[in-house]
């Protein structure tokens, strides 16, 4: 079976563990994988680019099309949910080729995403056996099945939903990430190898698609986590290209279990030595995982804080409190190891004095950066659901994040209108230049509310973290090179494909049907 995974943002772990498993079943994956840098979130937002480098919705599903899917499997976030919507619709305006959706955004509420006409299943939460069967059933003639588990489907004007099947508890079946893909659009991608050594989380901040963890999956094991030997193995295989600059281990959490971590660190450095970031938790953060991700190589360690404020901390069911806040960044100072920090501004309860006291906590321990983002609710958080029985979110507003309407977004403003959004606003600058500015211009501006004469946040934002990465700090400058190579690489081909585009259209209709070209009506849903 051929299936072609569409996509779009940045590179997708998830797409790539999905394309592997089915290959190493046999069937034949294909990858149509769109930038989009201008509107899917990913910190270079810009409505205008968008219109005009994009490709249009219809250009993505003639790109599916010419890959002559069996079926055709996306991914969503709540922040690209609604352009896949675009995409699948254009692609059901032609074909039949079945049409599955997955990742988060669905995820969280399924029933309500299988209302839409153009997707036939839904698959919820972990994906790599529900597609396996789906392509199965699809082999045989039969994708109309509707008891397959983790699958929700439309059947006869009713919606099934199945249970939910099991957690793959050996990561080490899943053979290494397909990234040839990402890569062959993307080359600058390699320079900065994303990977991840387990899947799942312990803990349960409200505001985090983990907080509804054990509603979906009870009785389950959360973490899991690769051998040391099959991420080595990976990364060795990765590393003989030549052209890996850095790694970015994207766990949730990756200092959990010492004695996984000691027989990492000792294999990392002999085996691959090269400069890597990860992110930690302050309640997993001690000195022998300081010391033992000093010896692996660790050039940066991204420390979630989130709020120095302890009541908030407990308020979101985030563990922790400053004292270990305080703790963690000791460590890791100890170590000469270098971090920035994870900070929300907006989160229940919170206003601009918390953020106040924030700024002041930052200018003592002066992390290398601090990526501050806007409190979001996500569909399948529980943060959603006591916002919306505290009144800060209306019916209508959760209705509206549903449906994959969640405003601006982590970067530039959240989703709601937050106590202090104003004040908010202005202070949102704020964190963005304390690490780039002497620490007493910073006082100043916090001063009888200087900060307030600041403007173009979203300008201060993205310039902001490229000065960062110009000052030199080698791990925030490839992982800015990261972004704005997605960035250009994207402008590039979208200049090349308008460029091309009246030839090819010219070209095509002289000589082959047009794929869009519809050759049955489009299925009765
Ligand atoms: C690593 C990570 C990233 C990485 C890599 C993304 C990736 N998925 O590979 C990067 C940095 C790119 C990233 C970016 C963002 N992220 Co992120 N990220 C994560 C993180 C920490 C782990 C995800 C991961 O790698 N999981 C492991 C892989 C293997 O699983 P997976 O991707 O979920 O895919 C599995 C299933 O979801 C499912 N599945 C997924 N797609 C499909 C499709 C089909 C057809 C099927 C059958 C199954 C299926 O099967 C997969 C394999 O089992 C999660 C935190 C978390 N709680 O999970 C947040 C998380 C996914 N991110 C989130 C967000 C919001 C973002 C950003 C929008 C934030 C931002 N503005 O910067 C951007 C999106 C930018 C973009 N447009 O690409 C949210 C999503 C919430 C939501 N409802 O949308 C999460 C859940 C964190 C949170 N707030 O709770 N992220
Ligand atoms: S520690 Fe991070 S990944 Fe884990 S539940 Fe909290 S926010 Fe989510």
């Amino acid at each position: 079976m051929r299936v072609t995974f569409v996509t779009s943002g940045l590179e997708h772990l998830g797409i790539e563990a999905l394309s592997a498993w089915v290959r190493q079943a046999g069937h034949e994956p294909a990858l149509v994988y769109e930038a989009r840098p201008f509107s899917s979130g990913s910190g270079t937002d810009s409505k205008l680019l968008a219109r005009f480098l994009e490709p249009t919705p219809q250009e993505t599903a003639e790109r599916v099309i010419a890959t002559k899917p069996d079926v055709v499997a996306f991914t969503s976030y709540s922040v690209t949910h609604r352009w896949a919507l675009q995409v699948a619709r254009e692609l059901k305006r032609y074909v039949k080729t079945p049409i599955v959706f997955g990742g988060p955004h669905v995820s969280a509420a399924p029933e309500r995403a299988i209302r839409e006409p153009s997707i036939d299943a839904i698959v919820e939460g972990e994906g790599e056996n529900a597609l396996l069967e789906l392509l199965e059933c699809t082999e045989r003639d039969r994708f109309g099945r509707t008891d397959i588990r983790n699958c929700t489907f439309r059947d006869n004007g009713s919606i099934v939903r199945n249970r939910v099947r099991g957690l793959l508890h050996d990561l080490d079946q899943i053979p290494w990430a397909d990234k040839q893909g990402f890569y062959e659009t993307v080359p600058a991608f390699e320079h900065e190898f994303y990977v991840i050594s387990r899947r799942g989380c312990p803990f349960r901040c409200s505001f985090c698609e983990f907080s509804t963890f054990s509603k979906t999956y009870p009785g389950e094991r959360p973490v899991r986590r690769r051998s040391v030997p099959h991420l080595i193995g990976e990364l060795k295989h990765w590393k003989q290209r030549g052209r890996i600059r850095k790694v970015f281990f994207w766990d949730a959490i990756f200092t959990l279990d010492t004695k996984w971590m000691i027989e990492f660190a000792d294999a990392y450095r002999r085996e691959i030595g090269i400069p890597f970031e990860c992110y930690t938790h302050p309640q997993t953060m001690n000195r022998e995982m300081a010391q033992l991700l000093a010896e692996a190589g660790c050039i940066m360690v991204r420390v979630g804080v989130q709020s120095v404020n302890s009541d908030t901390l407990a308020a979101v069911g985030r563990k922790g409190d400053l004292d270990k806040i305080v703790q963690t960044l000791d460590v890791l100072a100890e170590y000469n190891l270098p971090y920035s920090v994870d900070h929300i501004i907006g989160l229940p309860g919170e206003g601009a004095a918390e953020q106040l006291d924030a700024l002041k906590f930052y200018l003592k321990v002066k992390p290398k950066r601090i990526l501050a983002h806007w409190m979001t609710y996500f569909p399948g958080t529980t943060v959603l659901e006591e916002a919306r029985s505290q009144g800060i979110l209306s019916d209508e507003d959760i209705e509206r994040i549903l449906d994959g309407d969640v405003g601006p977004g982590y970067m530039f403003g959240g989703n709601k209108e937050y106590r202090d959004h104003e004040e908010l606003l202005h202070l949102c600058g704020v964190f963005d230049l304390l690490p780039l500015l002497p620490p007493a211009f910073i006082e100043w501006l916090l001063k009888n509310h200087r900060y307030r004469h600041l403007r173009g946040v979203g300008l201060i934002r993205q310039f902001g973290t490229l000065a960062l990465a110009l000052r030199g700090e080698p791990a925030t400058r490839e992982h800015v090179r990261h972004i704005f190579a997605t960035t250009l690489g994207a402008t590039r081909d979208a200049l090349r494909r308008k460029l091309r585009r009246p030839f090819l259209r010219r070209r095509i209709s002289q000589t082959t049907p047009s794929p869009f070209k519809a050759t049955s009506a489009p299925r009765e849903t």
